[in-house]
């Protein structure tokens, strides 16, 4: 099949997605186009076979300087050129706010089969902000099928656009040789016990609850560091918190790093404390890579990561929950380990491109 995806080409969860789906569909023989007005992170370094990265310009104009560029019609228009001079099978959209008006307006232009898969804050923040909520409903109809990551995400959007049927779900996957517990090797721990967390260290992801559990429980356990990976605006509040604590000798800052996969594989515990998530890539990948997640049970979080099977789940931001899982983790090494192998299980299980990809490929067949 030839496969146009559109995504954004960001480090966010669901660009990212979309490029590792992207890589597995063609390693099983189809031809993907991936349309994006940037090349995306993951393929800065190269494409494989059978993938064309196509950029489109994000073209503005002085009166629309506040408002920026018409990003979906000449999205719309550089698809429409697309399927006119090579007929692919079908459009696959990442993320519905601006794609959804894409496809609405590629409808006008030609006719091809187009899916797009909600992939969470389109749904849970943007779908419901009211100026949004009305557009969003009726630009959904123009798509032939709607997925989404996850099945709590799926009946959310059933509620918030009023569809008449649920998205299908089909949940994301990771690379389970990418994350892999084998890739811990390029880290030195200096024999601490490591919490990592990683994240754009923005609001949603509630980085500053988990250096406020760390803080109050760290200095019982000296050999334990948090390692806080990543970049946002919540960084500097995160510094503030830990320096008031005295616990700054305990909290590394290592900034955006490319190699998430061997901090994960490294470290002992993963946390995820988010206020909301649809799925919480960074939790499978920590699965996939046979480490324990300490996680808040919010969202798709507890479809990924089970309760005292592949992770602890605090409810409600119970600050003495939260404490009292962290610190049974902390010191129950064996817990970890079963844990954390039946993470790397579930992931092989559920969550690889082996279970997931075909989903996709059932799908496309469905509708082209
Ligand atoms: O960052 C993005 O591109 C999308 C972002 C969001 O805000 O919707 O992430 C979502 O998509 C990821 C991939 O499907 C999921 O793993 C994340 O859980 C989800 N984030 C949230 O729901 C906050």
């Amino acid at each position: 099949m030839h496969v146009v995806m559109v995504a954004f080409p960001t480090v966010g969860g669901s660009g990212l997605f979309a490029s590792y789906l992207a890589r597995e569909l063609a390693n099983r023989g189809h031809r993907i186009t991936l349309l994006s007005y940037e090349v995306p992170v993951f393929f800065k370094q190269g494409v494989t076979e059978r993938i064309k990265i196509v950029t489109f310009p994000l073209r503005n104009y002085p009166l629309f300087r506040d408002v920026g560029p018409p990003y979906s019609m000449l999205l719309a228009s550089s698809l429409a050129k697309i399927a006119r001079k090579y007929q692919p099978d079908v459009i696959h959209y990442h993320y519905g706010v601006h794609h959804v008006l894409t496809a609405f307006l590629l409808r006008q232009l030609v006719s091809i089969p187009q899916t797009l898969t909600l992939h969470g804050s389109d749904v849970h923040t943007l779908g419901k902000d009211w100026y949004l909520n009305e557009p969003l409903t009726k630009l959904l109809l123009s798509v032939d099928k709607l997925t989404s990551v996850s099945n709590f995400l799926s009946a959310l959007a059933k509620e918030v656009f009023c569809l008449d049927e649920s998205p299908l779900t089909i949940h994301n996957f990771v690379d389970p040789e990418l994350f892999s517990p084998e890739k811990s090797s390029g880290i030195a721990k200096e024999g601490k016990t490591v919490i990592a967390h990683a994240s754009n260290f923005r609001e949603v992801k509630n980085p500053t609850f988990l250096v406020k559990v760390f803080a109050t429980i760290g200095k019982e356990y000296p050999d334990t560091e948090l390692w806080m990976v990543g970049d946002g605006p919540l960084r500097r509040k995160c510094y503030t918190i830990a320096k008031k604590n005295e616990i700054l000798d305990q909290v590394r800052f290592l900034g955006v790093r490319r190699n998430i996969n061997e901090i994960l594989a490294a470290a002992d515990i993963v946390a995820v404390p988010s206020k909301i998530e649809s799925f919480g890539l960074v939790a499978a990948e920590a699965m996939s890579s046979e480490t324990p997640v300490w996680a808040s049970a919010v969202g798709g979080v507890p479809e990924v990561v089970r309760h005292n099977r592949e992770g602890l789940l605090f409810e409600n931001f119970s600050l003495e929950e939260a404490q009292q899982y962290l610190c049974t983790l902390i010191e129950d090494v064996s817990l970890r380990k079963r844990l954390g192998r039946n993470g790397r299980k579930r992931v092989l299980e559920c969550f690889s491109p082996n279970t997931i990809v075909p989903k996709y490929e059932k799908l496309y067949a469905s509708i082209s």
